[in-house]
């Protein structure tokens, strides 16, 4: 704090040789610093608040392929999946979580469409339809 003041008071004292003697604007130049000092927490405060909302926020997202594999055990669908723009994501082979129902509802080779809810980078798929 005691460095921004001395800044400002050379700042200041450059300004009044500038301005040649006039003492007015050397006070117009220092009265904005007073709001600029605390501007910048604003904006890091509403910038942490969005961060939050996005990690905590699922998406959802839809998506075709075929059944690689079930694991009615692990509750996973393996999907050789085309692209899901909504996730980012190429076309793929991966492991989906998903509800046992939906889990033994389909088997390998078995085209499908499917829902998706995103989390943390991973997919768990919401249902699943044989086409
Ligand atoms: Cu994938």
């Amino acid at each position: 704090m005691k460095r921004i003041v001395l800044t400002g008071g050379v700042l200041g004292a450059a300004l009044a040789l500038a301005a040649c003697g006039q003492k007015s604007e050397t006070t117009i130049a220092e009265a904005p610093a007073a709001p600029a000092a605390g501007t910048p927490g604003a904006p890091i405060g509403d910038m942490a608040g969005m961060n939050m909302a996005g990690s905590q926020a699922t998406k959802t997202a839809k998506g075709t392929g075929t059944v690689k594999s079930v694991d009615v055990g692990a509750g996973a669908i393996t999907v050789d999946h085309g692209p899901i723009p909504e996730a980012g994501w190429p076309a793929m082979t991966m492991a989906f979580k998903a509800a046992p129902d939906l889990v033994q509802s389909v088997k390998p080779g078995d085209k499908v469409a499917f829902d998706l809810t995103l989390k943390d980078g991973s997919g768990e798929i919401t249902a699943i339809t044989k086409q």
